[in-house]
């Protein structure tokens, strides 16, 4: 028995939490057995890890190396602890972020090499791909206009200019053109159109 793994991906406020949540719903009402779940994050020690790296400011003194092995820990142990033994016995998960943000935060937008993260990816992976990845595309000025109408503060890489966010969603554009498992879907729509051409991609792929 094995179950159907679909990661979130895009820049911030870009909608896939909402997606994710609208997804989920669906699925339960259809009587299946769904997880949810984030990165960094999904398990207590990927939690503090999260912690770390999200409470903060941009200006703390994090060297990229060691922002990508955290991101890296927070990973395989959502995958050995939660994510694996999921899929295993046939549940739906749903994970918000997975290692595509990896790709396109620290690789692209940190500028560390491609063979490194690819490396560190597949180390913390254990060979456990997302069956899709869902991508609501948005432009940067939309992101930061939906951050700005939030309240609360911004996190410590919310709080990078508008630059670093325009190399995530060039290298986000870069990943959709090039995995099939990419389904890229307009996210300036109405919530509940997003919501139909996911479910209706998801219905196509796999009932
Ligand atoms: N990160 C993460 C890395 O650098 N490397 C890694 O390996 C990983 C895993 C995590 C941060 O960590 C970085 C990336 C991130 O910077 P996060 O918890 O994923 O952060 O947070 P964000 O990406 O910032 O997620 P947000 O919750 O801010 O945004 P979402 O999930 O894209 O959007 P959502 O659904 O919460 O919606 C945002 C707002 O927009 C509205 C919503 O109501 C909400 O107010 N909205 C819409 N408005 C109009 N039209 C629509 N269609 C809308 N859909 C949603």
């Amino acid at each position: 028995m094995s179950g159907i793994f679909v990661t979130f991906e895009g820049i911030e406020g870009c909608g896939k939490s909402t997606q994710l949540n609208m997804l989920a719903n669906w699925l339960r009402e259809e009587g299946k057995d769904v997880i949810v779940t984030r990165e960094p994050g999904g398990t207590n020690l990927g939690e503090r890890i999260r912690d770390l790296l999200l409470n903060g400011s941009k200006n703390d003194v994090f060297s990229a190396r060691a922002e990508i092995l955290l991101f890296e820990a927070s990973r395989a142990q959502h995958i050995d602890e939660k994510i694996l033994p999921a899929i295993k016995s046939g549940k739906f998960v749903l994970c918000d972020r997975f290692f595509d943000s990896t790709v396109v935060y620290q690789g692209v937008a940190r500028a560390i090499d491609a063979r490194t993260v690819q490396f560190l990816n597949d180390f913390a992976l254990s060979g456990c791909i997302p069956d899709m990845t869902v991508f609501p595309n948005i432009s940067v000025a939309e992101s930061f206009r939906r951050i700005a109408s939030e309240n609360g503060s911004r996190d410590r890489i919310e709080q990078e200019d508008e630059s670093f966010f325009e190399k995530i969603r060039g290298g986000y554009l870069k990943l959709a053109e090039e995995n099939d498992r990419f389904f890229m879907v307009d996210g300036i729509d109405d919530v509940k159109i997003i919501h139909k051409k996911i479910r209706n991609e998801f219905t196509k792929r796999f009932f």
